[in-house]
């Protein structure tokens, strides 16, 4: 039976051919879809064999072909896919929860225990893994491409993330733009090492290879020297990836000696195209990867509320420093500060676009959405210039509070919220700072109380580890008497981060 869901229903057509690769073992695209149908019947089973309606279901998997299986069994049932990270401790994933009204979490045997404290009689934790057999087989719901399909939680200028909220067209629309430009075949083969709770992993890497019919071979955690032999092995003919994870993989080669270097250097040449984003790929890092690998990087750039907008082209020139053009379908504008248009080469402003894969809303905030679009067009925050060949090249945010590290995006007041929940911390003010493996550093300014008292960075950070992420938690701290302030008391950020810069 074909799918009205436009990903699932690409499926169809190359059942005899493998999907995924895991750990364990090589998955068909028919294996992904009787899997998918199976969990998306014991969902239907617990909603009295009714549609789920866009009813949202969280999900927490290891990058595996079960992460897959679980995303699709929610949305042939007819609900919202809502996925967690994996590094989350448990009050962000109630924080999401929560947020989504979510009433059931699937999970496999790896997070069974994790989750089990928050299975309770109005959330349900069901381990995918131990599914009942189901007696009775229900008719899977007819689901409209226009339906919600996805919620991505985001961090930004506000204290919690924002769910991000597209349907199967947008998903839809942010693959094939991608897979049209960059020449996605059956015959590709990526390799997978991102995070699957954004839409890098979920958009560009998996579901790219799933609506294409190629393969996808998912490694749960980054390992530069797992990736490096995969890249030796040959076979593998795309990779993408953040900026952190290429200065990785370069760290990791220049440690070896000259023979192992070509040999790895052998393999890596034979893939077709190798992509950065997420970040800005810095010109260093471009240049000694063309040196290694014999790639020019496709750089790219993107968001979680838009999918991808502007790339480098996989023909034609890719400019060092530069993100390219606007990808088909994408209409992009730069607009001053004065919310004039931008039309002149060199001068700046801030990136806004228009386009079929642009997000539906975000989860329950109206207005928070009605005030990110100006005439229809989102506006990034992103502030850049364009060239006369019609390239762009980003310089910078217009926002103080959003940092990008490892190509995670993290909300400085998410982080301030939390460490003013310290016992001994009276106020704390996070900021940003450039740091060339990173991206950008997470660094806390705090004021103690009681005056004086001492915190070191690891105790902070073991205190925080329990409501934060790991890659949000704080990688410099210093104590201050006072924050720098301007006239009317609000702390000058760019003031914070030259005290950082200073105290290295
Ligand atoms: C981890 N560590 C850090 C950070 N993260 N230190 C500083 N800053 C960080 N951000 C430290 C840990 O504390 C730990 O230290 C050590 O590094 C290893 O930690 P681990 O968790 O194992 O990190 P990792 O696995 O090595 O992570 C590096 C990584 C990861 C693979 C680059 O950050 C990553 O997967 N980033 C990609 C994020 C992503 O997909 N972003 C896309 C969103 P210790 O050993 O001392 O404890 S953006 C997006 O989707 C848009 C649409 C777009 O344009 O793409
Ligand atoms: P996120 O919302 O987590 O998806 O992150 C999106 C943000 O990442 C964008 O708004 C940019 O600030 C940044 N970004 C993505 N790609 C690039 C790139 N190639 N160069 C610079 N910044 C980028």
């Amino acid at each position: 039976m074909n799918s009205m869901i436009p990903l699932v229903n690409q499926a169809f057509k190359y059942l005899d051919k493998v999907a995924i690769v895991d750990e364990h073992k090589a998955y068909t695209y028919a294996e992904l879809l009787e899997v998918s149908e199976r969990i998306a019947q014991f969902l239907l089973q617990k909603n009295n064999g009714q549609d789920l309606k866009e009813a949202r279901v969280a999900f927490k998997a290891i990058p595996n072909f079960y992460y897959a299986a679980i995303q699709w069994g929610i949305w042939r049932a007819g609900g919202i896919a809502v996925p967690l990270g994996i590094s989350h401790p448990i009050p962000e994933i109630e924080y999401i929860l929560s947020d989504t009204q979510s009433k059931i979490v699937l999970t496999t045997n790896d997070y069974q225990d994790f989750l089990e404290p928050l299975n309770k009689a109005d959330l349900l934790v069901e381990n995918i893994e131990q599914l009942p057999t189901v007696s009775e087989s229900i008719d899977l719901p007819e689901v409209e491409a226009n339906r919600r399909a996805l919620i991505i939680y985001t961090s930004g200028t506000t204290s919690r993330p924002k769910g991000v909220v597209t349907t199967h067209e947008i998903i839809k629309a942010q693959i094939t733009t991608l897979t049209e430009a960059w020449g996605w075949t059956p015959d590709d083969y990526i390799l997978h090492t991102l995070p699957l709770h954004h839409v890098h992993g979920i958009i560009n890497i998996l579901y790219s290879a799933l609506w294409s019919g190629a393969k996808c071979e998912m490694m749960p955690k980054f390992d530069a020297k797992k990736v490096w032999e995969k890249f030796a092995g040959g076979g593998l003919s795309l990779f993408m990836a953040v900026p952190t994870v290429y200065n990785r993989l370069i760290a990791y080669w220049d440690n070896l000696d000259s023979n192992e270097q070509q040999r790895l250097s052998e393999g890596v040449k034979k893939m077709r195209l190798m992509v950065s984003g997420s970040a800005a790929l810095p010109v260093s890092v471009l240049l000694k990867w063309k040196e290694i690998s014999g790639h020019t990087l496709l750089e790219r750039y993107g968001m979680t509320e838009i999918g991808m907008a502007v790339s480098n082209p996989l023909l034609g020139e890719r400019k060092p420093g530069f993100i390219g053009r606007p990808l088909p379908g994408v209409e992009i504008i730069l607009v001053g500060e004065n919310n004039e248009l931008i039309t002149g080469p060199d001068d700046m402003g801030e990136i806004r676009v228009k386009s079929p894969s642009v997000f539906l809303e975000y989860w329950g905030k109206p207005e928070i959405t009605r005030d990110s679009f100006v005439d229809g067009w989102f506006c990034t925050g992103d502030i850049a210039v364009r060239d006369n060949d019609g390239y762009y090249r980003i310089l910078g945010r217009n926002s103080v509070d959003i940092i990008k590290s490892g190509g995670y995006k993290i909300s400085a007041l998410e982080i301030e919220e939390v460490l003013r929940k310290h016992p001994n911390i009276k106020e704390a003010a996070v900021v940003g700072i450039p740091n060339e493996k990173w991206g950008e550093m997470v660094a806390a300014a705090i004021i103690t109380k009681p005056h004086n008292h001492f915190i070191s960075l690891e105790s902070l950070r073991s205190w925080a580890s329990e409501y934060l992420a790991k890659y949000k938690l704080p990688n410099e701290v210093m104590m201050l008497d006072d924050l720098p302030r301007n006239a009317m008391g609000k702390v000058t950020k760019p003031a914070l981060v030259k005290l950082f810069e200073a105290d290295e």
